[in-house]
């Protein structure tokens, strides 16, 4: 297999996800990780040529560059001989998917939240903003909560995604303590984040 070309940042937790389903999909040695610094007021070049959307992760393969994580993950997912983690049909298909984008959508608030919080200059700062993404976060994180038994069994884009969220309020959330009063999540990612997929690709900074 040709080799491939991953801009990616290591803190980045859509990036992890992308590492995450290539560890799963034994992908990784056919993967150059490139670092690609950037914000949204200190854009990289490199990234900006490849994707116009200016984001990490960013993959080159096969005479392609492709984006955003979701695409990069099924990309990696339809290459590899490993148990699929998107399962092709079903009830099974859609609750992965549905968990995919709870785990998306906690992560989006909390990027938005953070570049209000340590981009935007002191002075310019929406507390009712920051707000209204601190209240996404609860949300997702207790509709998982309620929901923790979907999350059980086999591996799958859903399950990875919420791993790679959880472990980003661990890394750049620590003083919330998301795991108060969520003891089925809390337990669920204490057993999940052991897996390789998920041990070989924490964050750092
Ligand atoms: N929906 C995108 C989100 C990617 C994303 O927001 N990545 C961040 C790093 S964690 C980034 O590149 N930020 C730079 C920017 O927003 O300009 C995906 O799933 O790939």
């Amino acid at each position: 297999m040709a080799k491939m070309k991953l801009l990616y940042s290591p803190a980045s937790p859509y990036a992890r996800k992308v590492r995450a389903v290539a560890v799963h999909a034994g992908l990784l040695k056919n993967i150059d990780l490139v670092m690609a610094p950037l914000s949204p007021i200190a854009p990289n070049a490199e990234v900006d040529a490849r994707n116009p959307v200016g984001k990490v992760p960013t993959l080159s393969a096969d005479g392609m560059n492709l984006f955003d994580s979701a695409v990069i993950c099924e990309y990696l997912d339809s290459k590899s001989r490993k148990p699929k983690l998107y399962p092709a049909k079903g009830k099974a298909r859609w609750t992965a998917l549905r968990l995919h984008a709870m785990g998306d959508g906690l992560l989006d608030a909390a990027l938005l939240w953070r570049y209000e919080n340590t981009l935007r200059p002191e002075a310019l700062r929406w507390s009712d903003w920051s707000a209204g993404q601190m209240k996404k976060i609860v949300g997702v994180l207790d509709r998982l909560e309620k929901e923790a038994a979907s999350l059980a069994g086999r591996a799958t884009i859903g399950s990875l995604t919420v791993g790679c969220a959880l472990g980003y309020l661990d890394f750049r959330f620590a003083d919330f303590d998301w795991r108060k009063g969520r003891p089925k999540l809390a337990k669920w990612w204490a057993k999940f984040g052991e897996l390789p997929a998920m041990a070989e690709t924490r964050p750092t900074a």
